[in-house]
């Protein structure tokens, strides 16, 4: 998965791509040694021979390890490295330097540049391999553990802290190419009482029903965090306001038809606010989660369990719907 998060969802099982390897060497004899030599590792290789076209295919490829020649005309590998490492879409994957010189101010250089490794020239094929493996499992580790950074452990929902760069992010992309964009807030209601009546627990079931009814329902492309306690917010890019009030009926209906086996007459429904592109004009984020919050709280205000868009009127079952 990408490390910004933004192609895969939180609770999707560990993706069984094969693993990407970029070799960038001038010496064609290398290229043919582990194209040979790593033919039976899961691996897909890609090749090139220059730096200004190996940084083009890490920006394109996001490989999951990079094997960087030092000694190559035009753009050397130093230079290659220093790219790689002061650009935000490539900075986060791993080197390996392949160098013909076992100089230690190459190695130590190389290091300091921010290579995870460095392998003089010639070098024995297996060892190549062992490092190479170490390398890609280190970076799948920290992959993991940056990922678990942001997911909120009791839902397995993304968190308060990635859901705020995100929501920068796809306003930014939004502003940028046009495109729709909603986001939504929602909130439990009267869970304190929940709690109250029948114990913390059954509140943590329902908190973890409702992430799955949200999972079930949202699109990949779409976000869904836990907000704070039992307040939830949906990031849902290329979504128009009306596209999402038929999503969040769909969600509304779910939970409020959900069978209860510790409060099977204690239903539970949501409140939801609801604002897009449209009604909000800016991409502060900060004006975007107050434009769902005032509609939230109006939902709140005219008898929860139901969805307020932002400038709108309310939906819920208990009021007449248009059509
Ligand atoms: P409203 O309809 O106005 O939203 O009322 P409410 O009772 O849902 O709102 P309030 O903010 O008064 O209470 C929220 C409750 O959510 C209080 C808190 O104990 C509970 N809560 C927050 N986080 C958790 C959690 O992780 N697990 C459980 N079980 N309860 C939680
Ligand atoms: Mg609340
Ligand atoms: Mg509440």
């Amino acid at each position: 998965m990408r490390l910004d998060g933004s192609s895969d969802h939180p609770l999707t099982v560990e993706d069984e791509r094969t693993p990407k390897l970029l070799l960038i060497d001038d010496s064609m004899d290398i290229h043919r040694l582990l194209k040979v030599r790593l033919k039976d590792e899961r691996l897909e290789l890609i090749s090139c021979d220059n730096g200004a076209e190996g940084l083009e295919h890490a920006r394109r490829h996001a490989p999951d390890l990079i094997l960087l020649d030092l000694n190559m005309p035009g753009m050397d590998g130093f230079e290659v490295l220093q790219r790689l490492k002061s650009a935000d879409d490539t900075v986060g994957i791993p080197v390996i330097v392949l160098s013909g010189s076992d100089e230690v101010n190459d190695k130590v250089r190389g290091l300091e540049l921010g290579a995870v490794d460095y392998i003089c020239k010639p070098f024995d094929v297996a060892e190549l391999r062992a490092r190479v493996r170490s390398a890609m499992r280190i970076s799948h580790l920290m992959d993991l553990l940056a990922r678990r950074a942001q997911i909120d452990g009791l839902t397995g929902l993304w968190n308060r802290q990635f859901f705020d760069e995100r929501l920068a992010g796809e306003l930014a992309a939004s502003s940028r190419d046009g495109s729709s964009l909603s986001l939504v807030l929602c909130d439990l209601d009267h869970f304190k009482s929940l709690n109250d009546q029948f114990g913390h627990a059954a509140g943590d079931d329902v908190l973890q029903a409702f992430a799955k009814i949200l999972q079930r329902n949202l699109r990949r492309s779409d976000f869904a965090c836990r907000y704070g306690g039992e307040e939830f917010a949906l990031i849902l890019p290329g979504t128009d306001s009306r596209q999402a009030m038929g999503l969040l009926e769909r969600i509304r209906d779910e939970i409020n038809r959900h069978a209860w086996p510790r409060h099977p007459k204690r239903g539970i429904t949501v409140s939801f606010g609801v604002c897009d592109r449209a009604r909000d004009g800016g991409f502060d984020p900060v004006q975007w989660i107050e434009t769902a919050d005032s509609a939230l709280y109006a939902a709140k205000h005219n008898g929860r369990d139901q969805i307020q868009l932002a400038g709108g009127a309310p939906r819920s079952a208990s009021l007449p719907q248009a059509g």
